[in-house]
């Protein structure tokens, strides 16, 4: 049997049809019963008359069903304008319960804000029950979609990268060292040297999605130790320009797209507009980027903090972006090589990369990389890592085109189209120090 999802309810009235779903809510009056059924799609209600002799079984079964439950309900569907939820009802010649729930939930889930957050994601299964929760994963669902149309569209080859992993591939951050039978291993930090050995490999233009590990022990609004990366790499560019347009391109395709489908539930639900970009992306110099803080909103900070963007940094960034150029992305680039991985190509000794910015919040590092293999050695040797990705370096050894590319966050990005508060609830299941359940 195909299930008949409540969204498509409309084409079945007077039809004797079979439908399923959560109970939502159940109430019992003098001479009525009704419930409220739910699933993915929309809800309907179910009209029980209780005066009538041959509903007697299912007026029983329905004073002992608890909400939440999943029931199958044979009956047919009845438009009556005076139900509000959507001017019609089904009436019920038969009802299974085909899984009980326990009385007393541990949840509200009708109102998020009735717990702790903590609690709730105790009970993740239950709190993704609440169509705010909910809905933040079909949104998702549909953001990396558009993302990932707009790459196949563009030639793009999707590929499958190990995360068990002999080195560190991310100098800077965190790594989680595993077990590996007599030897240990680390969980990867990022595709970024195997979307790279693609490139060695003719690939010419490759992506991945797939989970990015981070050993790092903060708890803050963006931060994760498992999320889940969008990382790309493309050869033949002449410059990071390059990249930053391609990101421009993707990002301005996938918002399009998501508006036209979610728009009005982002709204709705989340009182956020999802914003089409309409012009390319402004890109400052992290130095000029400083300079404009602190002259249009007296940011002022030590020299020495100025080698990176600092989180105030990076929120006053969105300010002077929607106030200047009316864009809610912005590119820094020319980071000094002390703050910027190995691999980046520099010229003049400056990394040839950015850090995408977005509603004030990094999203993306990107760069042209070093594809010169003396040159990579040697940007490897200065950060003393020479060893640890001798396997890496071979990638460059029999010859790689010039390429290029990026990472960014999906939980972090979904988390920014809708306004949500915490990276907690844009994870479908938030890892972070504390948390390894469920
Ligand atoms: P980077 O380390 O900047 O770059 O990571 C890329 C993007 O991943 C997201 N991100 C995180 N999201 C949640 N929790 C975290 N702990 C976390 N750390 C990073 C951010 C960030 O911008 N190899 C490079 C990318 C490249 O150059 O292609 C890299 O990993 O959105």
């Amino acid at each position: 049997m195909k299930k008949i999802y409540f969204n498509e309810l409309e084409n079945y009235f007077d039809k004797e049809i079979e439908i399923c779903g959560f109970v939502e809510n159940i109430r019992n009056i003098k001479w009525v019963q009704f419930i409220v059924l739910r699933d993915s799609t929309e809800k309907i209600q179910v009209t029980i008359e209780k005066s009538e002799e041959k509903n007697q079984e299912m007026v029983e079964l329905v004073n002992n069903l608890s909400v939440e439950s999943t029931i199958k309900v044979t009956g047919s569907l009845k438009k009556n304008e005076n139900v509000k939820l959507r001017g019609m009802e089904f009436i019920p010649t038969k009802i299974e319960i085909t899984s009980k729930s326990d009385l007393e939930l541990p949840l509200n889930i009708h109102d998020k804000e009735a717990q702790l957050l903590d609690q709730r994601l105790d009970y993740r299964w239950l709190d993704l029950r609440n169509e705010y929760n909910f809905n933040i994963f079909k949104i998702q669902s549909d953001l990396v979609k558009y993302m990932r149309e707009f790459l196949y569209n563009n030639d793009f080859t999707e590929i499958h990268t190990p995360k068990l992993i002999g080195a560190a591939s991310e100098s800077g951050s965190e790594v989680f060292e595993v077990k590996y039978f007599d030897r240990n291993a680390y969980l990867a930090q990022s595709p970024q040297f195997y979307k790279q050995m693609a490139i060695a490999s003719g690939f010419d233009r490759v992506f991945e999605v797939a989970p990015v590990f981070r050993a790092e022990n903060s708890n803050t609004n963006r931060h994760t130790t498992e999320f889940t990366g969008f990382d790309l790499e493309f050869a033949y560019i002449d410059s990071y320009q390059d990249v930053m347009d391609l990101e421009e391109e993707l990002l301005t395709y996938a918002l399009k797209k998501l508006n036209e489908k979610h728009g009005e539930l982002a709204k709705r639900l989340y009182n956020k507009e999802i914003v089409v970009p309409k012009n390319k992306f402004p890109r400052i110099k992290l130095k000029d980027l400083y300079m404009e803080l602190e002259k249009r909103y007296n940011y002022k900070i030590d020299e020495s903090e100025k080698n990176d963007l600092t989180t105030e940094a990076e929120k006053l960034s969105y300010k002077y972006a929607m106030e200047e150029f009316g864009s809610e992305f912005i590119f820094v680039t020319d980071f000094p090589k002390d703050k910027r991985a190995f691999y980046h190509m520099r010229e003049n000794d400056i990394p040839q990369g950015y850090d995408l910015i977005y509603r004030g919040v990094e999203i993306t590092t990107g760069a042209q990389r070093e594809h010169r293999y003396d040159v990579l050695v040697k940007q490897a040797k200065e950060k003393g890592l020479d060893k640890d990705v001798e396997f890496y370096l071979e990638f460059f050894k029999y010859g790689c085109p010039p390429h290029g590319g990026f990472g960014l966050g999906i939980d972090r990005l979904t988390m920014l189209i809708l306004g949500i508060a915490t990276i907690k609830e844009s994870m479908f299941i938030f890892r972070g120090p504390n948390r390894l359940t469920p």
